[in-house]
């Protein structure tokens, strides 16, 4: 497991097609705290592909922040991102880290108690709780969410950090937080929002100000 940061995870959307509104988007979410990027895509071809991972890039490690791609191991290997994020239903997992070596960061998404019993198995850096409620950002291999009792359930049955995924917002990170995620990932609370920036400062403090909590309560046990 590498050290990173997994508190807050802007996860980009594909339904911004602008590249110029994309990467402000971007830009002001970084500045605002997000502590890793994933870039997500699910329409573009492998050319514009590849030149927005590489603007991605660029911002990202301009910030020195880790940049991951979701599920395209060839774009991951074309641009030399920081690793992959892959769904139960994309590249294996036994493949994807054969293939990056052991010094790439990889996610691993899960959503049922027989795929965490196998992510305990694994080399990964976290698994994507997916979904833990309700979205409508995305509706294709999208399991029941699991609220707050499945991750409490999933978080004491894991050994790797845990990212929380599906329907997160400033209303409701400190519930996940306080239950012991080790970080959320976002898109649309971000993405949809009129200031990415003001957004992301607002619900990094909130997930810094609730793991304190979450961490000295588990002192005082
Ligand atoms: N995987 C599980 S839920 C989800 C993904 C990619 C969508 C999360 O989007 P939002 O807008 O933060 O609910
Ligand atoms: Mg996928």
């Amino acid at each position: 497991m590498k050290k990173i940061d997994l508190s807050l995870m802007y996860v980009t959307d594909h339904r911004i097609v602008n590249d110029k509104l994309f990467l402000k988007i971007l830009e002001e979410t970084i500045k605002g705290g997000a502590t890793v990027i994933q870039l997500r895509e699910k329409k573009l071809d492998t050319l514009p592909f590849i030149d927005r991972a590489l603007k991605v890039k660029k911002i990202c490690h301009k910030y020195k922040i880790p940049f991951i791609i979701n599920d395209r191991l060839d774009i991951v290997l074309a641009v030399n991102a920081d690793g992959i994020h892959i769904g139960q239903k994309d590249i294996p997992y036994s493949i994807a880290r054969k293939i990056l070596g052991k010094n790439k960061i990889i996610g691993l998404s899960v959503s049922t108690l027989d795929q965490l019993d196998i992510s305990n198995q694994l080399d990964i850096d976290y698994i994507g709780l997916s979904p833990i409620f309700p979205t409508k950002t995305k509706s294709k291999n999208l399991n029941s969410p699991l609220g707050i009792n499945g991750l409490i359930n999933f978080k004491k049955k894991s050994n790797k950090k845990v990212v929380s995924i599906g329907g997160i917002d400033e209303n409701n990170i400190r519930d996940i937080i306080i239950n012991g995620s080790d970080g959320a990932a976002l898109i649309s609370a971000i993405s949809k929002s009129l200031n990415p920036l003001v957004t992301v400062q607002k619900i990094k403090n909130l997930i810094n100000k609730y793991k304190q909590y979450y961490n000295d309560s588990k002192k005082n046990l």
